[in-house]
């Protein structure tokens, strides 16, 4: 028997199979509205032609910091307000659904540059910067990554030593988002006795210099570069006072990943609702591709990955919110999350055809995003060490 649904239907059906947005806060509801709305209206019309240009957009970036996107989960006296870590969870699924180069942005400032300087930073330099962070005025980047050190940040080449009134910083970042768009850059550098450092960098500042990255086939939307550090020279209050070893910029990275076991939902939502409403109108064999099998089966393959993503951030959220979170959870989930979504973002492409390999669809652009988001943050391969190394006690770097 046939039961036609509409868009709508399907739409409904998919995003909240199992009517988690039951349990929603007003709040929670209506920050997704707010940021969904802003998405379909200024950002899913025009991704497909900002990630062929391979540009971010830049002049998304003050309503954004209006909408809150930025460290929201910070102290209102540091620009931020307060929300929940699932408020802030939802914000990221919303932005994700958009382009994970859009959430990204948004990790980057904010959980990344941002949470830096809230953790480690002095009150000073909390005050002088979050708040316009927060608002957008101020971009930052978060340098850990280099040419030669990434999964094994431990091993950076970059170096700080103290020079009277100041410390100068050598060495080369690679990977980093925003880097070539930034007004600060968040440095780690390990110092004259090997003890991993923080510093803001100002980008500049002489001797500074970052290289936008032209090659990617992937998060195209994203700013991503080179940074050079050639005997950068700053002021003692320009260092993170409380950051000391690697677990410092560890840290932050806890706060990123969690953003990104949202992000990703949004992503894999959008790759199935695209692919669903086209599988009920694209007619091969004389009916539309929703009545094979086949495809039915492979839309609750991608149906059931969704679930478990969401089932796992809202649980996630809830552990972050009563302050039980453990890395090697977050290190799970992301783990889980990225691929699941990769995997929902490879089926939709597939499902979609020829029409699949063009960016007049969502899917091939988040597909090849969520590559990105696989890898950075901790590779599939990272996350699955750092949780055996959680259950079993024994570690297998
Ligand atoms: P290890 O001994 O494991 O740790 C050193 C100290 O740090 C603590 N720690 C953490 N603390 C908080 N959160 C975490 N996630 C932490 N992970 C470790 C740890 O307890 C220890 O503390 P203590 O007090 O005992 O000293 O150090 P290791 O050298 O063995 O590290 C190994 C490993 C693999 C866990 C770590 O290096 C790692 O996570 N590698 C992956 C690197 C990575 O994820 N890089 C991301 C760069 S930023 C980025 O990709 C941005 S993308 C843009 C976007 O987000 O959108
Ligand atoms: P490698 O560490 O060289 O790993 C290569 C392969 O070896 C991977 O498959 C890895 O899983 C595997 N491997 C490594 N060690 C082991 C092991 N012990 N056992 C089994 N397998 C292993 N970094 C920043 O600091 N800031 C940023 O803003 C930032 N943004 C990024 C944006 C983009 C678009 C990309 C692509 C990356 C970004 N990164 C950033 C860097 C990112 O975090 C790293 O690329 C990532 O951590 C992996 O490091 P790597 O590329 O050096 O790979």
């Amino acid at each position: 028997m046939a039961m036609k649904m509409t868009e709508a239907e399907i739409t409904e059906k998919i995003e909240d199979f199992f009517q988690v947005s039951s349990l929603w806060t007003d709040e929670e509801r209506d920050v997704q509205h707010m940021i969904r709305q802003f998405v379909d209206e200024h950002v899913k019309p025009y991704a497909g032609q900002w990630w062929q240009q391979g540009e971010f957009p830049r002049e998304l970036i003050p309503e954004l910091g209006h909408l809150g996107v930025f460290g929201p989960n910070l102290p209102e006296a540091y620009g931020g307000s307060g929300v929940s870590p699932l408020v802030y969870g939802l914000m990221m699924q919303e932005l994700e659904r958009g382009d994970s180069g859009l959430r990204s942005f948004a990790s980057v400032q904010g959980a990344l540059a941002m949470y830096a300087i809230y953790r480690y930073g002095s009150e000073e330099q909390r005050r002088t910067y979050l708040p316009a962070m927060a608002r957008g005025e101020i971009i930052g980047c978060f340098g850990l990554t280099e040419p030669d050190a990434g999964s094994d940040p431990g091993s950076m080449l970059t170096r700080c030593r103290e020079d009277g009134d100041a410390y100068v910083i050598s060495g080369a970042k690679r990977w980093i988002t925003n880097g070539h768009i930034a007004d600060v850059a968040i440095v780690w550098a390990k110092d004259e006795a090997g003890a991993v450092r923080g510093f803001i960098v100002p980008t500049e500042t002489q001797g500074f210099s970052a290289r936008p990255i032209k090659t990617k086939a992937s998060m195209r939307m994203s700013a991503t570069s080179e940074l050079y550090l050639d005997d950068v020279r700053v002021g003692k209050d320009m260092r993170l006072p409380h950051a000391e070893g690697l677990g410092a910029p560890l840290s932050c990275l806890t706060q990123a990943r969690y953003g990104i076991v949202w992000g990703t939902i949004g992503a894999a939502m959008d790759c199935l609702v695209e692919c669903a409403r086209y599988a009920t109108t694209r007619i091969a064999f004389g009916q539309p591709i929703a009545t094979k099998q086949l495809v039915q089966e492979r839309v609750v393959d991608m149906q059931t990955r969704l679930l478990n993503m969401q089932l796992m951030a809202r649980q996630l959220g809830i552990l972050y919110q009563s302050g039980q979170l453990a890395y090697t959870q977050v290190s799970l989930a992301k783990r889980h999350n990225a691929r699941a979504a990769l995997e929902v973002g490879r089926m939709a492409r597939e499902l979609l055809g020829g029409n699949g390999i063009s960016t007049d669809y969502a899917a091939i652009r988040h597909m090849a995003n969520l590559e990105t988001v696989d890898t950075y943050e901790g590779t599939y391969e990272i996350h699955t060490l750092i949780v055996g190394r959680g259950i079993l006690g024994q570690s297998a770097f």
